[in-house]
């Protein structure tokens, strides 16, 4: 293949929430309108640097905590929880492929639970060779929050958000963008506290001040809701790529966050 043809472009890291593609109150409810949406936003963009990860919500997370999946194997009745767990996932990313596919989005899926093993929960060896190879050749590669297999646990969850930062750490990422269900950071869970303010930017020292003060999250979450996504952000915003919080579900927002226009929205840089 001709190098020419081959995308040599810092990629452009894209969380969506499982807040967004499900509703978090109520098991395996996948909200399909919102993947077609964004997808439709997505393919409206047509960047050539994509990388999607989205989140497990009402699908990943309760079945995983029922079986105590990110604790580690203590006991074979956990092997079905397991298997579920990927199972599961594989049918929520199954749903958004199609929404992007049948847009014409040349997306294709990486399981992580084939590619990657961990350590104590971190990211430890990473098949990362068809990730590269699919974004030189201007595929979009959409992965996701999977359970995985664990050096020293057995098994464990691997939080999209890990991923997130390690995909964005290793290949150099321009930027990140973190699509959630609410506007952006806040001092307060802005879903409990009516008077929670929003950040429109923060430096990472700000971020590491309000670490501690931001909450667990209110629904079935077993990777730490907003204040995991945050300790887990850090390492690559340290590095200096920025990260993006946006609202996900507002239509057009993700659109104009992927183009760089103006939109309501938490920046976080390194200074
Ligand atoms: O929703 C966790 O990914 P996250 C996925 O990004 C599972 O934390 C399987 C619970």
């Amino acid at each position: 293949m001709r190098v020419s043809r081959l995308s040599e472009l810092k990629p452009v890291i894209l969380k969506i929430g499982g807040s967004v593609i499900t509703d978090k109150n109520r098991e395996l409810a996948a909200r399909t309108q919102e993947m077609s949406r964004l997808a439709e936003e997505i393919q409206k963009v047509n960047a050539k640097n994509l990388i999607i990860v989205h989140g497990g919500g009402s699908f990943g997370h309760p079945v995983a905590q029922q079986y105590a999946i990110k604790e580690g194997f203590k006991e074979e009745t956990q092997k079905i929880g397991f298997a579920e767990t990927h199972h599961i996932m594989t049918v929520l990313n199954g749903l958004f492929m199609d929404a992007l596919i049948w847009r014409n989005v040349p997306a294709v899926s990486i399981t992580p639970s084939s590619c990657i093993i961990t350590r104590k929960g971190r990211i430890q060896c990473f098949e990362e060779n068809p990730l590269k190879m699919l974004s030189k050749m201007g595929f979009l590669p959409v992965t996701y929050g999977d359970a995985v297999f664990d050096s020293d646990l057995g098994f464990t969850i691997l939080s999209g958000d890990q991923l997130v930062s390690y995909i964005a750490t290793k290949f150099n990422a321009e930027r990140i963008i973190i699509g959630v269900d609410v506007d952006g950071l806040y001092d307060a869970d802005p879903k409990v506290e009516k008077t929670a303010k929003m950040f429109k930017h923060l430096t990472l020292a700000e971020l590491k001040a309000l670490q501690n003060k931001l909450g667990e999250s209110v629904a079935c979450d077993v990777t730490g809701g907003m204040s995991g996504k945050i300790a887990e952000l850090m390492p690559a915003i340290e590095r200096g790529i920025p990260a993006t919080i946006v609202n996900a579900t507002k239509p057009n927002y993700i659109y104009k966050a992927l183009k760089g226009e103006k939109v309501e929205a938490t920046l976080i840089e390194k200074e």
